[in-house]
């Protein structure tokens, strides 16, 4: 699959490359870290702060549409738990913008791009929670799906990609298992609550699917993200991973996953599925989803509501550096 791309969209030949980028491309190849101070292509800079900067987007988002239950939840303790992971989330978009900025950008621009709407984030996330076993559908699939592509991202060529999101997979795993234990309870509760679950999957199942990026054909960025490992695997094979994985764990909550063709192919030793509605995706990630503006103006707002304390912050920097500046010179 990875030759096939590879050969139909032309990432660059050795021919083609100048002897800098051969000897970085021989460095991916030997799997050496690639570190902030190094030299690389200028397209492996740029390709890496929109797949970081979009993954950070998808993180401090992604808290929005579980904010949304935090005071709604059923228990206290399933209270506390859901703050755990909504508080994590944030911590993975801290240390995601962060591994951007070792790139030379930003956090003030990666922002300003995703409040313009020049920048994605995950089309997830632009999907309303209508219900409380929606928490339990979020957990189980889409953090399902976060940890398919991510466990592969461990190994990404840039260092400190690959040091994030290691510790990002640890809480990511916590995160599918809170899901996947609040659909056992609604699956093992009252008639209503399983049927909640199932209509939670029915809504979720093809918007996790639309999680790893159009088919291969489709995929502007593969051939060459591959080719520079910042990719490790193309979006349809983690995609069957993912439906490999999860059909089992519906069959056993009981559930049906909603695809009359879902079918086990013995030959290829997976399943067979249907393909999501891509025009749906296509809809989505050009800013034209159910919950697009919601979410978007809920960021604008928290930053421009923020501002006040970010200008205090600087304030009392800029105090504290000139007080250190007097007691230095005071010294003198
Ligand atoms: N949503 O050439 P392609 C999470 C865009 S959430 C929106 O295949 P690429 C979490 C793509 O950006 C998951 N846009 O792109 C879980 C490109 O447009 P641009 C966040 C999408 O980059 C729970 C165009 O479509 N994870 O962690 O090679 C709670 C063509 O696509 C999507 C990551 O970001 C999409 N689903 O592959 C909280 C993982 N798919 O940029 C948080 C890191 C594609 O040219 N990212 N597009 O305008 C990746 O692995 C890759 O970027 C993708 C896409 C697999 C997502």
């Amino acid at each position: 699959m990875y030759a096939q791309l590879v050969k139909s969209e032309g990432s660059k030949s050795r021919d083609e490359m100048t002897p800098e980028e051969i000897a970085f491309q021989d460095r991916i190849d030997r799997n050496e870290k690639i570190e902030p101070k190094e030299w690389m292509p200028e397209g492996y800079r740029k390709t890496l702060i929109r797949q970081i900067g979009q993954h950070a987007h998808s993180e401090i988002v992604g808290q929005l549409p579980e904010g949304n239950w935090i005071t709604r939840a059923p228990t206290l303790e399933r209270k506390a738990i859901l703050l755990a992971k909504v508080q994590d989330e944030a911590g993975h978009g801290l240390y995601l913008y962060c591994a951007a900025e070792t790139l030379g950008v930003s956090r003030d621009e990666l922002l300003e791009k995703l409040h313009s709407g020049n920048m994605k984030y995950s089309s997830i996330f632009n999907y309303p929670t209508l219900t409380w076993a929606d928490m339990g559908a979020v957990g189980w699939l889409v953090d399902g799906a976060a940890i398919m592509n991510q466990v592969p991202l461990q190994r990404t060529s840039y260092g400190p990609y690959s040091r994030a999101m290691i510790r990002i997979c640890k809480e990511e795993s916590f995160h599918q298992r809170q899901g996947y234990d609040i659909m056992m309870k609604m699956c093992a509760g009252t008639p209503e609550q399983k049927a909640m679950a199932q209509d939670a999957l029915n809504r979720f199942w093809y918007p996790a699917l639309m999680m790893f990026g159009p088919s291969d054909k489709d995929s502007v960025h593969s051939a060459q993200s591959m080719a520079w490992k910042i990719k490790m695997n193309t979006n349809d094979e983690l995609r069957q991973k993912f439906v490999d994985q999860t059909v089992p764990q519906a069959e056993y909550l009981g559930l049906t996953v909603p695809d009359p063709d879902l079918k086990w192919n013995e030959d290829k030793g997976g399943y067979d599925f249907s393909e999501p509605d891509w025009s749906e995706f296509f809809a989505v990630i050009a800013g034209n989803g159910p919950c697009n503006a919601e979410r978007l103006g809920a960021r604008v707002k928290a930053w421009e509501d923020g501002a006040w304390f970010r200008e205090g912050l600087m304030a009392h920097a800029a105090k504290a550096e000139d007080r250190a500046r007097a007691a230095r010179h005071a010294a003198e």
